[in-house]
């Protein structure tokens, strides 16, 4: 046993893995920590999918309705998935195996936003939470929990479940304790307060999960580590993305509606919004702050370089260069660095006041600025919103970067009109291509096409792209937001039949 279990009552809790997931029968609804690859627990789904398996090859059915953070790692959504163990599947997901059933059709999956999935559970529309499976990196001797790399949905998972299993992980960095701030002001309506959050960096909390100990159904160890993906290299793509971002907000400051250190920055997930980080690192900035969800690899390196001095976050998803970085130099970042339930990190009231600058990949823009951040060619999902709403709407900027093209060159990123809308026009102010950039405020929608078609579509592509405009204008009967409905989307029907969005 480690002398992470600091409490007797967790100690005579301790049980093997197997014998925890006993405890999880058919049906149930779980809640699992995990939030993009971090702090999920490793042990009790591999033997709770072997479980599934075992009924599975007895005939018997057995599945459950997953709620998570955000997306967990192989060893969690791609075990249970390959098992046939989820019937539904809620927030954000981004595992192979897990993203390959929901598209066969075999696994139902509701994409919410990240900031309300919290609200969700608490309202009672997810129904009764039967059991919760959470990842720490300690108990204390007073019973209260050191979270891991994501603090997530793990509090309201804790205070909702009728039941709990704790993966404790010694794996995870000692010196996490004191990282966290778990906020417990938050109410129902009508009775909500303010939340008392004016920086980045305050701490509105405690550090420590509270669990009721009556609840405790087993306690599992494990040294297992978080499974950490890599980030593409920088290429040039990206470096031009971040390139004209940098531009736009040097213009900001000159324009007086930005000042030096910017407003706290949101930077989503991926190889993009990862390169626009570094972009910025290179851009001298100094004094920057951050307000996201993540805290990828490109933000971790403006924390180091000083450039940002305080973030605030949900959880640390670092690929293994990034997580030596962090485990190396962890006295800097935890006195940068707060990490918080997602119902706060994503929370529209503190997004609003604040004023983040909000950085999220895309799938495709149309010429009006909607943005589809979710699904290939309108039916599939890639991985799901997570944060990008939250940020988008409540910003003070919501800018959206994606390469103009996709597939080597087989499908544009600028479309006439998406084919999935996860942003609509009104909430979103800049968009960002290799080509260029698209200032949309204070513009109307034929406005904006001119300029996004302009600044932002492929040379390939644009020549098309203004055709269509062109003879929207002309041809359609509303005047407003000018399409022709019968060729909207013949460019996906294209790629779909004929590998390509222009043959
Ligand atoms: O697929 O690897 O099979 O070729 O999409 O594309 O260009 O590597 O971009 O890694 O930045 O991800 C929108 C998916 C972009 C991400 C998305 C294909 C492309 C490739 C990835 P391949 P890139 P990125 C806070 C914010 C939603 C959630 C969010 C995302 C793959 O940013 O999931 O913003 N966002 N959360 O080939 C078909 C197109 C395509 C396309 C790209 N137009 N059509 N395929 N691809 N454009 C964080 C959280 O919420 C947790």
């Amino acid at each position: 046993m480690t002398d992470r279990i600091r409490h007797p009552h967790f100690r005579s809790k301790l049980m093997p893995a197997d014998q925890a997931a006993a405890q999880i029968m058919p049906g149930m609804t779980v809640g699992m920590s995990g939030f993009t690859g971090a702090g999920y627990p490793k042990e009790v789904p591999a033997a709770l999918a072997s479980r599934m398996e075992q009924a599975h090859a007895r005939g018997s059915d057995f599945k459950l309705r997953l709620l998570t953070g955000a997306s967990t790692a192989p060893e969690l959504d791609g075990e249970l998935a390959k098992a046939g163990g989820i019937d539904f599947r809620l927030p954000y997901q981004s595992d192979p195996e897990l993203r390959a059933r929901i598209n066969q059709g075999k696994i139902e999956y509701m994409d919410i936003h990240l900031g309300q999935v919290a609200q969700y559970a608490w309202f009672g529309f997810l129904g009764k939470i039967d059991m919760a499976v959470i990842e720490v990196s300690a108990v204390l001797d007073d019973g209260r929990l050191i979270p891991s790399t994501s603090v997530g949905n793990n509090k309201t998972w804790l205070d909702l479940a009728d039941k709990v299993i704790v993966e404790v992980n010694a794996e995870q960095p000692d010196g996490l304790d004191g990282m966290h701030d778990i906020y417990y002001g938050t109410a129902l309506p009508p009775h909500r307060k303010p939340i008392p959050l004016v920086k980045p960096g305050d701490r509105i909390g405690e550090p420590y999960l509270r669990l009721d100990p009556s609840k405790i159904m087993g306690v599992v160890e494990t040294r297992a580590p978080d499974r950490l993906g890599r980030f593409a290299p920088t290429d040039e793509t990206s470096r031009r993305i971040a390139g004209h971002l940098v531009e736009f907000f040097r213009h900001e400051i000159r324009q007086g509606r930005l000042g030096e250190h910017l407003l706290p920055l949101q930077s989503g997930v991926g190889n993009i919004a990862n390169a626009v980080l570094l972009g910025l690192r290179d851009g001298g900035f100094e004094g920057l702050t951050a307000f996201t969800e993540v805290i990828q690899d490109g933000m971790l390196d403006l924390i180091r370089t000083n450039t940002i001095l305080a973030a605030s976050a949900t959880a640390l998803s670092l690929s293994p260069e990034g997580i030596q970085q962090f485990v190396g130099n962890l006295e800097h970042y935890r006195r940068r660095i707060v990490l918080r339930p997602q119902e706060i990190s994503n929370h529209a009231e503190l997004i609003r006041r604040l004023g983040c600058i909000a950085i999220n990949g895309m799938v495709e823009a149309d010429i009006y600025g909607n943005i589809n951040s979710t699904h290939v060619a309108g039916t599939s999902i890639i991985n799901g919103i997570g944060g990008s709403g939250d940020f988008a709407r409540s910003g003070f900027l919501s800018c959206f970067v994606t390469p103009s093209t996709a597939k080597d060159g087989a499908i544009s990123c600028i479309t006439p009109m998406v084919s999935h809308t996860d942003h609509t026009e009104h909430d979103v102010s800049i968009i960002v291509t290799e080509q260029g950039l698209a200032d949309l405020r204070g513009l109307s929608p034929k406005q904006r096409a001119r300029l996004i078609i302009d600044n932002c579509a492929h040379p390939s592509y644009r020549p098309l792209l203004q055709d269509y405009f062109l003879r929207a204008c002309h041809q359609s009967g509303g005047k407003h937001t000018p399409h022709v409905l019968s060729e909207a989307l013949a460019w996906h029907q294209r790629y779909l039949t004929r590998g390509r969005m222009v043959v």
